[in-house]
């Protein structure tokens, strides 16, 4: 029986105030209203950016409901959609691309205006939740909310992909690979024979790691307080690793030592303001460019000197890896489906959704790159 225009009672894992844990109750997920979509999420990958959330340093509106790199199929559209019908593979897009804003037509631009990242609203563009839990709305997380079974997204932030993708492995496309590998090729646009530093090794960094390598950079350094992420960081293109622990000098001194005045391109996918500092002063002076991907607390300000920008470099920032979104995802899918690039190294664990506090321990723990969470058996 069609579910299409009824309210679907399904699982989902809400979070009610920082420092808690999920709980996975029964809400109610109301039908999409003109130009939405909705989704049934099939696997979930977890993001250190959902985590942000849950420590505390990003704010949001609560209760909410977390997630933003999936994959799933449309169970129904609202009126009005027309690039996506019931039964379509899609994932979910945490910018979206309306193809009107200012951002949307400059040729740079990715950010579109309709996102609802920084200042989170966690409501739909008509002011309300899809989302209830016993007749109490509950908020979205940056248009997206996927750790649930059903979710409703704007039309302008779901992309259609391959019918034959593997959705447990292309959710990866929804932030983390796309994130990182993006900073690297559309944001920095590392050049053949370049030398760049990325900032911490998780699933955004090896991915930027692997968009230096494709990019063909000769010497990428891994930078990384766990020693555990740098054999995978070698794996996939890091030519050397170094700890900031294992030196007494500040870990730019170190960089710019090793690179004869420093790097080309700096990555920092951490999401701390000393690391996005000490990344800007590693790269060279005169013509260094260094890429800001990691997340800041939201609260947080930097106080640097100014000579570090005086003295030629330049520092960029880069949300979803400077893609059009809606234009770029499919096609992302289409190169991993044409093997230009892998996922598997990045996915370390495979888990039910139940399972989902246990998926971020192991983020908080250093033990995972991406957990993939699977609601059903996509
Ligand atoms: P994850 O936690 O997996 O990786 C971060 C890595 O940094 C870990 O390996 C840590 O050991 C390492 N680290 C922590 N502190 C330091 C330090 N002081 N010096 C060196 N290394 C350190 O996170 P992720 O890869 O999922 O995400 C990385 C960041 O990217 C995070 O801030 C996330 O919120 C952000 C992000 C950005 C965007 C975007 O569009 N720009 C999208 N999603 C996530
Ligand atoms: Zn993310
Ligand atoms: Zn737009």
């Amino acid at each position: 029986m069609s579910t299409a225009g009824k309210v679907i009672k399904c699982k989902a894992a809400i979070i009610w105030e920082p420092k808690k844990p999920f709980s996975i109750v029964e809400i109610e997920v109301a039908p999409p209203k003109a130009h939405e979509v909705r989704i049934q999420i099939l696997a979930t990958g977890v993001c250190r950016s959902d985590d942000h959330v849950l420590s505390g340093a990003l704010a949001v509106k609560f209760p909410i409901i977390l997630g933003h790199e999936a994959a799933g199929v449309v169970e129904s559209i609202g009126e009005g959609v027309t690039s996506v019908k019931p039964g379509d593979k899609v994932i979910p897009l945490f910018v979206p691309q309306c193809g009107e804003c200012r951002a949307c037509l400059h040729p740079r631009g990715n950010l579109c205006t309709k996102n609802d990242l920084g200042v989170s609203t966690g409501l739909m563009a008509d002011g309300t939740s899809r989302f209830t839990y016993q007749g109490k709305p509950v908020h979205h997380f940056v248009g997206t909310s996927t750790f649930t079974e059903y979710t409703v997204v704007c039309e302008n932030a779901v992309a259609k992909i391959d019918a034959a993708a593997p959705l447990e492995k292309v959710c990866l496309i929804g932030c983390g690979f796309s994130t990182g590998y993006g900073a690297a090729v559309n944001s920095a646009k590392v050049e053949p024979g370049s030398t760049c530093a990325v900032f911490g090794l998780g699933g955004v960094g090896l991915s930027a790691v692997m968009g230096c390598k494709a990019a063909g950079a000769s010497r990428i350094i891994g930078v990384d307080i766990n020693k555990d992420k740098f054999a995978k960081a070698k794996e996939l293109g890091a030519t050397e690793c170094i700890n900031p622990q294992d030196f007494k000098k500040p870990i730019q001194d170190v960089l710019i030592e090793m690179t004869d005045g420093g790097v080309d391109y700096s990555f920092e996918v951490i999401g701390r303001t000393e690391t996005m500092i000490a990344a800007l002063a590693s790269c060279h002076m005169n013509f260094g460019t260094s890429v800001a991907v990691g997340v800041p607390p939201s609260a947080s300000e930097i106080t640097f000197s100014p000579m570090l920008l005086f003295t030629g470099r330049t520092w960029m920032g880069s949300v979803f890896g400077a893609w059009k979104s809606k234009d770029s995802v499919p096609k992302l899918v289409s190169d991993f489906m044409a093997k230009k690039f892998t996922l598997d190294p990045l996915i370390t664990h495979t888990l039910p959704f139940h399972k989902i506090n246990e998926a971020f321990e192991l983020l908080r723990t250093g033990k995972s790159i991406r957990s993939v969470l699977l609601l059903q058996n996509p």
